[in-house]
């Protein structure tokens, strides 16, 4: 496959001011005719060929200007029409069988609807076209078909007209004022449900809201409708932002690649982001679909108003908007829970991606298949880095820039060079050098050291920059790092700093204390690093007990066990005295999180999970999955046992909260789950007990599956009779039995390897639904199965992605990424990862998409 770069961007030679499309529907043939006005482009290379993307599609006729033309061919999966003058009118006839289009791009058919995802490039599988970002254009859509099939009939803007045609047929127009790129173009035609509501907007505007569903479902909206309308009025108050149609669209559809997609005015959703209810919604449910029905409805202008130029861009819109959303998500709840959970996710899932195979910038250089670019680092380290300008200019000033960045960019396709200079010019500042981290992938690594000599406390800063693939040396970057420094005796700290870390290395002093002080830096996860500093035991405790920011408080809490674990595991810590030490500074540090009445539950529930097995293996070169396993579960058996009675305490405490979204009701759940983890691995019989009282007691989803996900890692009978018993209760609820296959798959049962074999031939298991191929197999990646002895946890990916590759490629090559972390492994199993990647290599007809990822994973 060719390699796209950034630097060979050129400007389109044709522009194409109006799109007319007219669809004549159906499951298994809808016919397309296009209709382009393209103009050629001044600032183009002049040529009189037009050139239009197309994949897996034939045009059946082409006319310019009215008349059959001829004159057209194909290049490869494009089509190519010479054009004499400046502006034409190009029709297009194509046809497609969305019934057959398993890979959910472009228009396809799910539970009898027709759906369609364009983004990225899934808009030449509909008609030919440019199907480019810096290409926009007005569209007028109509649309066709049967009415008992297809009775509503939804596109992008406003309906303009409808009516009755022959033969139980009717047809709808929809019109969109604001230009827009193909990527955003969507239709929706099925049978389906609306709940209706209204936003007022800051001046006055009545916009229709309907989030589409299918008829049964409606009850299950109300939860997602709130996210809407308080994201709408959010981004009014944080960001100046006011919606811009008289009518906003949401469509649920189970058959879907990702979580969602912002088209103009019709944003199409995986049902799971919007179907809510206590029964089967768990709270983290709750969570997700708040934010990520934000997430969409903020590309309105972060993506749609203003749109990117080109797909190295990505970050522009999708790093803005996730940081728009996680803003907007700290407000409406728990400002430091949801800190906390962001940098979880960031150190789950981008951390490794930046030091493995894949390692890109949030800005990449090339890709072959763009869809392997909508990444964690793309997606949450692109926040980041927003996040930090943010942090140095502060928030006053920020706003000031991104006003500036829509009103400059406004009805453009941008760049992040455009962003960062909007912000530089709004804000006031200089941001030279701190555009390293659009260019640079790896996570850069701190090291912090304190001297205390004469009342003086010096703290030396040093920064590196690992390298990564194609990119063997690295510029330091600009680093800021919010500090404070805490005295022992008082247990309080003097005030917060942002010291700014530029160079390889610095140096701050601080006078003035009576004896050495506690260091408390990167406050706040104010840079996306990795830091290493040095803190002893002692100093973590005190961290842990007293610091003011949650989340270093949370950081010290997890560098304790971090620090612990990485010692036995690393074979450090030889001598028992030491392991042991190690172990009740942890204990004693629980327990105190445990009953600390200043706490509240949401935030004790985070201080009480331990850091997670793939983040403990980033800390070492090459680790031991199965050690780092043991390990970690040997210290919760231990902690478990140790703080029994406390546990139980807590979890008969929180039982007795009554249900309700209040986060003193969520905090409940979350620690009374929490318990039962520690008991699991340290009582195991008497969790087994509490679980079973815990899912019989249950009136809602949240305690339903924290009881039913400590009683699938357990060996106990109750395990198959409560599993047997979620599955009956919730029959035909497909988000329901998706929880109900990932409880399984991602349990610690020993026996979870022969658990997701069996399971994969279950009846109700798919490889043509994304959820479903999810719900069991991502859940499976996860360390304790994936590196199973043997390596029959990789053999069973491996042929996941080759039975899959086929159907859905874009979902198949995510699951790349876990059999490409072999070098960070001891060498049995790297070896048999990396025979399982060149089994998947050698496989002919292997999509772009997984190429693509295989060949770099091995590379
Ligand atoms: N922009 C879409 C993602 C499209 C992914 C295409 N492979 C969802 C989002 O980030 O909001
Ligand atoms: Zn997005």
């Amino acid at each position: 496959p060719a390699t796209i770069r950034r630097e060979d961007y050129q400007q389109p030679a044709w522009l194409v001011p109006e799109v007319a499309l007219d669809f004549a529907l159906g499951l298994e043939a809808t016919r397309v005719e296009a209709r382009l006005s393209v103009a050629r482009n001044p600032a183009g290379n002049g040529s009189p060929t037009l050139r239009l993307a197309g994949d897996g599609i034939t045009a059946e006729s082409v006319a310019v200007d009215g008349a059959p033309h001829g004159a057209w061919k194909m290049d490869g999966p494009d089509l190519l029409v010479d054009l004499p003058g400046e502006v034409h009118e190009v029709t297009i006839v194509t046809w497609t069988n969305p019934a057959a289009n398993s890979q959910l791009m472009g228009l396809y058919a799910s539970n009898g609807m027709l759906c369609t995802q364009c983004e990225a490039e899934g808009f030449r599988r509909i008609t030919f076209h440019p199907d480019r970002p810096d290409v926009l254009s007005i569209y007028r859509v109509r649309m066709s078909g049967t009415k008992a099939q297809f009775p509503v009939l939804l596109s992008n803007g406003n309906c303009t007209a409808r009516g009755e045609g022959a033969d139980g047929t009717h047809w709808a127009e929809w019109y969109d004022p604001w230009p827009k790129p193909s990527y955003l173009f969507a239709l929706v035609a099925g049978d389906l449900v609306a709940n209706h509501d209204t936003f007022t907007t800051i001046s006055g505007r009545t916009v229709d809201l309907n989030i589409w569903v299918r008829d049964g479902d409606q009850d299950r909206t109300h939860h997602a409708m709130q996210a809407l309308k308080d994201s709408m009025k959010w981004d009014e108050e944080a960001f100046g932002r006011e919606y811009d149609l008289d009518l906003f669209n949401i469509v649920a559809v189970s058959d879907f690649n990702m979580g969602a997609m912002e088209n103009k005015g019709l944003n199409v959703f995986n049902t799971r982001y919007i179907l809510a209810d206590p029964d089967t919604a768990t709270d983290m449910d709750y969570d997700g679909i708040e934010g990520v029905v934000a997430h969409e409805y903020f590309h309105n202008w972060s993506g749609n108003r203003v749109t990117c130029r080109d797909w190295f861009q990505l970050s522009l819109k999708e790093g803005f908007t996730v940081l728009r959303d996680q803003l907007f998500s700290q407000d409406m709840g728990s400002e430091a829970v949801k800190r906390i959970e962001d940098v979880r996710i960031l150190r789950a899932a981008q951390f490794p991606e930046d030091s493995g195979p894949l390692a890109h910038p949030i800005r990449p250089d090339s890709y072959q298949e763009i869809s392997n670019f909508y990444t964690a680092t793309v997606y949450n380290k692109g926040a980041e880095v927003i996040r930090m300008m943010r942090t140095m200019v502060g928030p006053e000033r920020f706003r000031k820039g991104t006003d500036l960045y829509f009103d400059r960019h406004d009805g453009e396709a941008a760049t992040c060079e455009d962003f960062v200079k909007a912000i530089e010019d709004g804000a006031g500042a200089d941001l030279g050098q701190f555009r390293r981290w659009y260019a640079q992938a790896g996570t850069p690594r701190v090291e912090a050291r304190m001297d205390f000599a004469e009342g003086v406390a010096t703290v030396t800063l040093t920064q590196t920059v690992p390298p990564t693939p194609g990119q063997p040396g690295k510029q330091p970057v600009v680093i800021p790092l919010r500090l404070a420094l805490f005295d022992r005796a008082s247990g309080a700290n003097r005030g917060e700093e942002l010291v700014v870390l530029r160079e390889p290395s610095m140096q701050v002093s601080f006078a003035g204390f009576a004896e050495r002080p506690v260091l408390s830096i990167n406050r706040g996860f104010s840079a996306p690093i990795a830091l290493d500093a040095g803190q002893a035991t002692a100093d973590l405790v005190f961290l842990a007990a007293h610091d003011d920011d949650p989340f270093a408080r949370y950081e010290a809490m997890q560098q304790l066990v971090v620090q612990h674990l990485i010692g036995l595991v690393g074979g450090a810590m030889l001598c028992q005295a030491e392991r042991d030490a190690g172990r009740e500074a942890i204990g004693r540090a629980l327990e105190a999180v445990i009953g600390d009445p200043a706490l509240d539950d949401l935030m004790r529930g985070e201080l009480m999970i331990l850091p997670g097995e793939t983040y403990l293996a980033e800390q070492l070169a090459v680790a031991d999955p199965g050690v780092i396993h043991e390990e970690r579960e040997g210290l919760k058996a231990w902690l478990g046992a140790q703080l029994r009675d406390q546990l139980i305490a807590l979890h008969e405490r929180a039982s007795a909260v009554p249900y309700g979204l209040s986060a003193e009701a969520r905090g409940a759940r979350k620690i009374k789950t929490q318990a039962l983890v520690y008991l699991a691995a340290g009582a195991p019989e008497v969790a087994a007990d509490l679980a079973v009282q815990q899912y019989d007691a249950a009136d809602n989803m949240t305690d339903r599956q924290g009881a039913l996900m400590v009683l699938a890692g357990l060996d106990t009978p109750l395990r198959e009779v409560k599993l047997a018993a979620f599955h009956q209760r919730y029959a035909g609820n497909a988000l329901v039995i998706d929880k109900w296959f990932s409880l399984q798959a991602g349990s610690l049962h020993p026996r979870v390897v022969d658990h997701v074999k069996a399971l994969s031939g279950h009846p109700d298991f798919t490889l043509t639904n994304p959820n479903r191929v999810r719900s069991l197999y991502m859940a499976f990646t996860a360390p304790h199965a994936f590196h199973a002895q043997g390596g029959e946890g990789y053999r069973m990916i491996a042929d996941l992605i080759v039975a899959l590759d086929p159907i859905n490629p874009q979902t198949a090559a995510r699951f790349v990424a876990p059999l490409g972390r072999w070098r960070r492994v001891e060498p049995m199993r790297s070896a048999l990862m990396r025979a399982e990647l060149e089994r998947i290599a050698a496989t002919p007809g292997l999509s772009k998409d997984t190429f693509e990822q295989v060949s770099k994973s091995l590379g």
